[in-house]
């Protein structure tokens, strides 16, 4: 076989950055598998560059001039930039291979500017892949494994690359780990609704974790479960059979049925900080929350109460939310929000705008087949930049409106105050004020009415949302190009824009396709 100069990019942003917090947390936010792809090319042989893009690199100059292969790991958010980058190698000679979660949910839209485009990607694909990867200019080969890969190579085996880019974070190091894949539930919305739940080797787990206590004194751990601790006791041995009680500081992804009181006991006992369960809504989803028929008003008290027993053992709380759902309607499920943000001060609230990611859910179809999906370019696809399906009980400005008063109530002053007050570890209680004075909070009201008044006043703007229109408002552009910076020049025609009911087979509407071509 020919040895092969690789390059991996992972994009864990979506264009240049600057603010303080991404120089902070970004490389925090890394995916595991671009490092797991270094280790299956080096053991093959190959020469490989890794680049973790935080937004502070120059990414034109960070591969070597000359590189055979790239593969480039994307978040739909990131699409844009990667179809930018993978021009960019093109035009060196690079054959460009995309994998992520874009991969997974628009590969029909990927294979237009990439060689390779993988969906589950195992052991067995990449080494197939690297024996001739051939271009492919024309249109891109969608490549995918029959399921998840049954194991992979652990932090001890990636150490190489996570530390690269562990090396980018000054202060906190959070190393990304995971102990599974697939989730047992079906929850209608997510990528992992019809995913089997596996366990990956938990020897393995407490191998990694022995290993990590010999690189820093207090190891900072961010399980990448899908949904963390369903087998609770198995986890738990590994990780009680790795390191004495307390000693590794541990965040993670649960639902809230699976933290019942002895689940929190024992995780305090092991060292959990910080826990993010869904609650999604107040109307829907009710066996996530352990919550069965309840809905409305009694939903939340139960919630509420048991999120207060959760911060008696976790410091760090953040509940997330979907708005938008179909579930809902009116005034209620926000008043209900508001009513739940000062009932349970303690905890952080992450607002998700319902968004139909391609391919990722079953629920997609339906939105599609609704004609509700509208074409936002994936360089908004982040649960907040923009909404992508039509609010089914909402009209946008109602919509806009309800979401901006919530947004004022969770990040006022006095909230903010209230949030503090409630929760003691120093850490956990300023990192939520500095959260919420940020892009993510007072940034976000200031964006969301920025669209609100646009809804108000730009008769095309608002023909977009309707699905009126295709033609993507200024509004938009200007930002991507600003946000791309150097990248822009290199998207490629027509990639802003995307067939939206791809999942459905149907093909772009005449008037997208007359823009995507001008
Ligand atoms: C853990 C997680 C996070 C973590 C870690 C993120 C990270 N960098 O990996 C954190 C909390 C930081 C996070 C943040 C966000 N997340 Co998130 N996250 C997840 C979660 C729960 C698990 C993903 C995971 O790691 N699985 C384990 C891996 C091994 O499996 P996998 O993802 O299926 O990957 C397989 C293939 O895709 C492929 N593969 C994966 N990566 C690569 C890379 C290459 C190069 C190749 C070749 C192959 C390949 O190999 C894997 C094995 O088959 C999923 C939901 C879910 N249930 O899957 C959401 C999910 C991926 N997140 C999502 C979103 C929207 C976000 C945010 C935008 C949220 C926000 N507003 O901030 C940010 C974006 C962060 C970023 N880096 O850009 C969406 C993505 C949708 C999309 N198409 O973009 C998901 C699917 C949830 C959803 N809404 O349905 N997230
Ligand atoms: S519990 Fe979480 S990971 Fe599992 S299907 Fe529901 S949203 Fe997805």
């Amino acid at each position: 076989m020919r040895r092969l100069r690789i390059g991996i990019i992972d994009l864990v942003t979506k264009g240049p950055a600057n603010s303080l917090y991404g120089r902070v947390m970004n490389a925090n936010l890394a995916s595991i598998m671009p490092q797991v792809l270094g280790v299956w090319c080096e053991e093959q042989g190959h020469d490989v560059t890794f680049v973790c893009y935080t937004g502070f690199e120059d990414l034109r100059t960070e591969l070597p001039a000359r590189v055979d292969l790239v593969f480039i790991g994307a978040f739909t958010q990131s699409a844009q930039l990667a179809y930018a980058l993978s021009a960019l190698c093109r035009s060196r000679g690079a054959v460009t291979v995309l994998g992520g979660p874009h991969a997974r949910c628009y590969p029909e839209d990927a294979q237009r500017y990439f060689d390779y485009v993988l969906g589950f990607t195992d052991r067995v694909l990449i080494h197939d892949l690297l024996r001739d990867p051939a271009p492919q200019r024309r249109e891109g080969v969608c490549l995918s494994a029959a399921s998840q890969p049954a194991t992979l190579p652990g932090v001890r085996d990636r150490w190489k690359f996570a530390a690269l880019t562990l090396n980018k974070a000054p202060l906190l190091k959070i190393v990304p780990m995971l102990g599974s894949l697939g989730c047992p539930y079906s929850c209608s919305f997510c990528i992992d609704a019809s995913v089997p739940y596996q366990p990956l080797d938990y020897d393995v787990l407490t191998s990694d974790l022995r290993f990590l206590r010999t690189k820093f004194r207090r190891p900072h751990v961010a399980w990448h479960d899908p949904n963390f601790g369903v087998r609770f006791d198995d986890y738990m041995n590994a990780i009680e059979a790795a390191t004495p009680p307390d000693t590794i500081d541990f965040i993670a992804e649960s639902s809230l049925s699976l933290l019942s009181e002895p689940h929190l006991q024992r995780m305090r006992r092991n060292g959990f900080k910080a826990i993010l369960p869904g609650i999604e809504s107040w109307f829907d989803l009710g066996n996530k929350s352990r919550t069965g028929r309840a809905e409305g008003l009694a939903k939340v008290e139960q919630v509420s109460a048991h999120l207060r027993t959760v911060q008696q053992y976790i410091p760090y709380v953040q509940t997330n939310f979907v708005l938008g759902l179909d579930a809902d309607e009116g005034e209620e499920p926000f008043a209900l929000t508001k009513r739940f943000i000062d009932m349970t001060p303690g905890a952080f609230p992450g607002y998700s705008l319902l968004s139909a990611f391609g391919r990722a859910a079953p629920l997609n179809l339906e939105y599609q087949r609704a004609g509700r999906v509208l074409p936002f370019p994936f360089h908004f696809l982040n649960n907040n930049h923009a909404m992508n399906v039509r609010p089914a009980n909402y009209s946008w400005p109602e919509f806009y409106d309800r979401v901006i008063d919530l947004s004022r109530h969770t990040f006022s002053w006095p909230a903010i105050y209230r949030r503090f007050r409630a929760v003691s570890a120093r850490i956990p209680r300023w990192m939520n004020v500095l959260r919420a004075v940020s892009s993510e909070g007072f940034g976000r009201i200031k964006y969301y009415s920025a669209v609100r008044e646009r809804l108000e006043h730009d008769v095309r703007f608002r023909a977009y949302f309707e699905g009126e229109s295709t033609l993507l408002p200024d509004f938009f552009r200007q930002r991507a190009q600003r946000d791309l910076g150097p990248f822009w020049e290199w998207l490629p025609k027509g990639a802003l824009y995307h067939d939206p009911n791809a999942y459905l087979g149907t093909t772009l509407l005449p008037l997208e396709r007359a823009a995507a071509s001008a």
